[in-house]
């Protein structure tokens, strides 16, 4: 009886071992997620351009003492409000090429290439 238990909890464990497991459609180096965090400064973007595979993460983070807002896709329409308090937004995006800006300080933009 003892014996059967033992091995009905092996066979568990193992089952759960292969359904946590991740699983990798197309094998692990096809679909590289990659996250960045993005600070807004005064007055600027922490980074400027981005390039990567698979698919982006951005994580907006307003870090400056100035007012900004964030234009771009899949950023929604009360981010172009101006704000200064702290407040993050966390988007994600597959290929393709995208651009967001603050509108009220010209250069403060930021490309983001996903192959
Ligand atoms: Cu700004």
């Amino acid at each position: 009886m003892k014996r059967q238990l033992a091995a009905a909890l092996v066979a568990a464990s193992s089952l759960t071992a292969v359904l946590a497991a991740p699983v990798a459609a197309d094998g692990p180096r096809a679909h590289a997620a990659s996250s960045y965090r993005i600070l807004l400064k005064d007055s600027y973007f922490s980074r400027s351009s981005i390039t990567t595979r698979g698919s982006a993460t951005l994580t907006f983070v307003y870090a400056g003492k100035l007012t900004h807002n964030i234009i771009g896709p899949k950023v929604p329409s009360s981010y172009a409000t101006p704000q200064k308090r702290a407040r993050t937004l966390t988007r994600t995006y597959r290929k393709g090429l995208y651009s967001f800006s603050c509108t009220i300080h010209p250069g403060m933009d930021l490309k983001l290439r996903v192959r």
